[in-house]
């Protein structure tokens, strides 16, 4: 039987191999690899490009409830679309469930905003703000049945952090249940103090944010976290990590046994808190949590990348407006850095930074590449089908002109914030041709694939976890 595509003449990069080999695509499904393929009703011309898998970005926030007046940026459909052009084919985004409601119906309704609307594949992962023992006893045991397989806990933000006794009986559904759960680490109390003692002293505008949450806070609450999942016996993923200390605490936890996945992002290589200076109020565009640091943990992030301490490269977007009374330059935004939303944009630029910055100055090489922009991303939660180019897969694949140069304006990206915190940035290497379920959604630069063609994927358990008995409190 003939084939649907073949991407001929491209180099083609998994996690463990660079080799040159033509790919085969039939019914949404790579089903194979080699050379003379055969007749395709279509050929591309993958020549002197990498034919890479498709970038999973397991870390996204879109269309989340974000404090009265606020609004995000970005829903499935810009959102989605950014990210193809960034050269992803699957992303992840959080369901939050709000206190007081069920997450059940926070995700009838995430499912209803994806609907038609994605133009990758997604999968959702949840956020617990209220875990109840109805939530605890039966709705996330059936819920992580149902693929929902990871969901994340806060130890900061008042309305959705969680106490340590919260955190150890989340964990211990985990455990029962063979889910992932992934921590938030700041400790809040420290922040409060830190804003109590800033804003006594008059210091309000955005850089306050850095100073109000040090890399002390998130030492603190990481170490805090992988000892409740060293107790729980869970394995555990620490989000967006800032800095060589909590790295530190990844090092040691794995040096004890504890399963712990590490994961950073752009926005902790590329920029610093004095970025939070900017002109005016301008500084409230790089506000994100933890904050950007400095030079010297821009390196150790990068050792981590380079060393194995991260797994995940993952982009953290979380897109505000600028200039909007609904984004970071709110009413009361304006007045002090505490009600500036939290979280920057980004999940366009996340690839051509981590080629360009890693791939091109010779820090990682393109299998490292690919293991943290995909194939880890696949295995830690359970996308079986996603994060490599190998027979049976899904045929999602970005083709990389790795010659490409450009400087990243806002203006040529495709999120729905009005600015990039890599605006200027120049970059080598870009997604050129991008590929969902075997169908082209952008060739050369230009959209040609359809809103609605991704599509929602349940998720299978992380290959870390696995299903224990219950346990015998007291024993
Ligand atoms: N911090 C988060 O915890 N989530 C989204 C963005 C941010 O800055
Ligand atoms: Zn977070
Ligand atoms: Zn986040």
């Amino acid at each position: 039987m003939s084939l649907d595509l073949v991407i001929a003449g491209g180099t083609l990069a998994t996690a463990a191999d660079v080799f040159r080999a033509d790919v085969g695509v039939r019914d949404g499904r790579i089903v194979a690899i080699g050379e003379d393929l055969g007749a395709a009703r279509e050929r591309i011309d993958a020549t002197g490009r990498y034919v890479l898998p498709g970038g999973i970005d397991s870390h996204v926030h879109l269309a989340q409830p974000s404090g009265e007046g606020i609004v995000m940026a970005d829903g499935f459909e810009s959102g989605t679309r950014s990210a193809l052009f960034g050269g992803n084919t699957c992303i992840l985004p959080f369901c939050l469930q709000q206190k007081g409601h069920s997450l059940r119906e926070a995700l009838q309704g995430y499912h209803a905003l994806a609907e038609g609307n994605c133009y990758t594949d997604v999968s959702f992962h949840l956020i617990v703000s209220d875990p109840t023992q109805a939530v605890l006893g039966q709705e996330l045991p059936a819920l992580v049945e149902d693929g929902y397989t990871s969901f994340k806990v806060f130890m900061t933000y008042e309305d959705l952090r969680l106490n340590d006794a919260e955190i150890l009986a989340t964990m211990d559904t985990a455990r029962r249940t063979g889910a992932l759960v992934m921590v938030h680490c700041e400790n809040e109390d420290a922040i409060r103090y830190l804003i109590g003692r800033h804003e006594a002293a008059g210091e309000i505008a955005p850089r306050a944010h850095a100073s109000t949450r040090p890399i002390a806070v998130e030492r603190e609450a990481t170490h805090r976290a992988l000892s409740l999942a060293e107790i729980t016996e869970v394995p555990v993923v620490i989000v967006h990590v800032s800095n060589g200390a909590a790295m530190e605490e990844i090092a040691r936890a794995r040096s004890r046994g504890i399963k712990v996945v590490g994961e950073t992002c752009p926005q902790y290589l590329m920029l610093t808190a004095s970025d939070l200076d900017g002109m005016d109020w301008e500084g409230a565009k790089f506000v994100c949590s933890p904050p950007p640091r400095n030079a010297a943990e821009q390196e150790a992030c990068w050792r981590g990348i380079e060393t194995g301490v991260f797994d995940l490269f993952s982009s953290d977007h979380c897109p505000f407006r600028y200039d909007d009374p609904a984004g970071k330059l709110n009413p009361k935004g304006r007045t002090n850095f505490r009600h500036i939303p939290n979280g920057i944009p980004g999940v366009e630029t996340r690839l051509p930074i981590l080629f360009s910055e890693g791939v091109m100055k010779g820090r990682i090489d393109l299998q490292r590449f690919v293991a943290l922009t995909s194939t880890n991303h696949a295995r830690t939660y359970g996308l079986a089908d996603k994060g490599s180019i190998a027979i049976g897969k899904d045929a999602d694949i970005a083709i990389w002109d790795p010659r490409e140069t450009r400087t990243i304006r806002h203006a040529d990206l495709h999120d729905g914030a009005d600015y990039s915190p890599y605006e200027g940035l120049a970059v080598t290497g870009w997604p050129t041709t991008v590929i969902v379920g075997g169908r082209v959604m952008v060739r050369e630069g230009a959209l040609t694939g359809a809103k609605g063609t991704g599509r929602y994927v349940a998720r299978a358990r992380s290959h870390l976890s696995a299903p224990r008995p219950a346990a015998t409190v007291g024993a």
